[in-house]
């Protein structure tokens, strides 16, 4: 060939080089996924979200197949039946799935007497054209629709914590302005009753730090991400609550945006803390739309965490951000934050940590 032709066939070779590589790079797996992040060292849920996206199920599947086995193994007592009695000592759950692609999310909230929160929340996704179904109703729902019950969701451990938390006058709980303000309820609006009674010197308030209420052990939801083999976005969250909250609590769990968020053009974001105060920010909204602006996932995790210390200096929480290329990061407030990883070139889950 001459090199007359030669120079003229350099550009065409280079498009076709150019061409190869940026087809290829659609079409290959690039080794940051399949991807499984979830809240705190729940290594048994992470595997079996890994295994489901691994063996090419769909970010769906993988979500709901982690946070079932969290409910199945009762992750820390606050996933699952039998953990977070609340005042009369039932345990009820909250949990939801989000899909990134289509952005339908299933939802159940303070639902009693069924155990399997997450299978629930995928039913009303995948069966209704509603988001979220409630208390016994969300419980009658998930039972027609197959899922085993109605289940005593109480365990041995919740009962005897109940009892001692009874014992101990109901300390702490989640109310205020009330009398009695030491003791057990039935509570009455304390404002009315002092101007009618002039009640307020004999019932003064301590007033409780929030992280008296809100600690390791009585606050721990599993938020969960996944990203599949198509490349495609799921999230799922699972809890039992707040341990003690008044009947009929919903905490952030079932709050799209709040506990979790999946956008299959830019990531994910699962969170974990006091959901009383975390649903007020929705957290997890602002963490993806930040990295949509073109945030970095550590920047968009810790603005949206900020925003909530802000206003509220002594809330404690935290959340994990993933791009949709599996770049993963976590911030929090009040308490040092695990979340864990497994990605291809991970031989194992691994747990990340993050200071406050
Ligand atoms: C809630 N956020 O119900 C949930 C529980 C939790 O870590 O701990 N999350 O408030």
């Amino acid at each position: 060939m001459s090199m007359a032709t030669k120079n003229l066939l350099l550009p065409y070779v280079m498009f076709l080089a150019l061409l190869h590589q940026v087809l290829g790079n659609e079409a290959v797996n690039s080794g940051q996924y399949p991807l499984v992040v979830s809240t705190w060292p729940f290594l048994d849920a992470v595997r079996a979200g890994w295994r489901a996206v691994d063996s090419g199920l769909s970010a769906v599947d993988a979500v709901v197949e982690g946070c079932s086995a969290c409910e199945e193994l009762r992750c820390d007592g606050t996933v699952g039946p039998g953990g977070s009695p609340d005042e009369n000592g039932e345990t009820t759950i909250d949990a939801l799935v989000m899909d990134g692609v289509t952005m339908e999310v299933g939802a159940v909230a303070a639902m009693r007497y069924v155990k399997d929160g997450i299978r629930a929340a995928r039913l009303v996704m995948k069966h209704t054209k509603h988001t979220l179904l409630v208390g016994e109703q969300a419980s009658a729902f998930a039972i027609s629709m197959g899922l085993p019950g109605p289940t005593n969701l109480s365990s041995s451990e919740s009962i005897a914590k109940w009892s001692k938390w009874k014992e101990n006058s109901c300390q702490p709980n989640f109310w205020k302005n009330v009398v009695p303000a030491n003791g057990c309820g039935p509570y009455h609006p304390r404002d009315s009753l002092d101007l009618i009674e002039g009640t307020c010197s004999k019932d003064m308030e301590t007033v409780e730090p929030r992280s008296s209420l809100v600690g390791l052990h009585s606050h721990d939801t599993i938020a969960m991400a996944a990203i599949d083999k198509m490349g495609h976005i799921a999230v799922g969250t699972s809890t039992n609550g707040a341990t003690f909250k008044i009947p009929g609590r919903v905490g952030d769990g079932p709050v799209t945006g709040s506990s979790a968020y999946a956008d299959d053009e830019i990531g994910a974001c699962g969170a974990t803390g006091d959901g009383d105060i975390m649903m007020r920010f929705l957290p997890c909204y602002q963490v993806v739309e930040s990295m949509r602006l073109g945030m970095e996932p550590k920047l968009a995790a810790k603005d949206a965490i900020s925003r909530i210390a802000r206003k509220f200096p002594d809330f404690v929480g935290a959340v994990f951000a993933i791009n949709k290329n599996g770049v993963h990061a976590g911030a929090c407030h009040g308490w040092t934050f695990q979340y864990s990883v497994r990605s291809p070139e991970m031989n194992d889950v691994e747990v990340f940590t993050v200071l406050p």
